[in-house]
């Protein structure tokens, strides 16, 4: 089968490390090359994106991790799927639930120069929690996020 959008998909990916991909379709990319890839390189989320496609979890990304990520990027990605996506990227530490210390780091990436003083920072993520922690518990989970994030341009920008 001819994809286009995959071949495209390719020449980009080739493109970040010619020498290294060539005709060779197991070619897997470190993280710093897969950062030169322009909307990786100008999101504030460009690492956690490469961490959380990356199949051996550690930033490098072979092609099919590429293909992957690119539905991040997409136009045509359903909204369920973006936020998806951007709920993998926020939660740090991987444990299926935005909690505090998420919430700061997304809030640091976000705002990138533009540092909160501790307790700014505090307000602003009791705010959020009053907002979307719908039970209570502290935390967000995906169906509270999906809540938000519905109303907040700020993460769906970078979803
Ligand atoms: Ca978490
Ligand atoms: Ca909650």
């Amino acid at each position: 089968m001819l994809n286009i959008s995959a071949i495209i998909a390719h020449q980009k990916f080739k493109a970040l490390a010619p020498e290294k991909v060539g005709h060779n379709k197991n070619a897997k990319l470190p993280m710093n090359k897969m950062l030169q890839y322009p909307e990786l390189a100008v999101n504030p989320f460009g690492e956690r994106i490469c961490k959380v496609f990356s199949s051996s979890r550690d930033g490098d990304c072979t092609f099919e991790d590429f293909l992957d990520m690119m539905s991040v990027f997409s136009e045509a990605a359903p909204k369920s799927v973006k936020a998806e996506h951007a709920f993998r990227i926020f939660d740090f530490d991987g444990d299926d639930m935005l909690g505090t210390a998420d919430l700061k780091q997304v809030i640091d990436k976000l705002l990138g120069n533009n540092k909160l003083t501790e307790r700014e920072m505090q307000h602003l993520i009791q705010n959020i929690l009053e907002e979307a922690d719908l039970d209570d518990d502290g935390s967000l989970s995906f169906a509270e996020f999906e809540h938000i994030i519905d109303k907040s341009s700020d993460f769906a920008k970078y979803a």
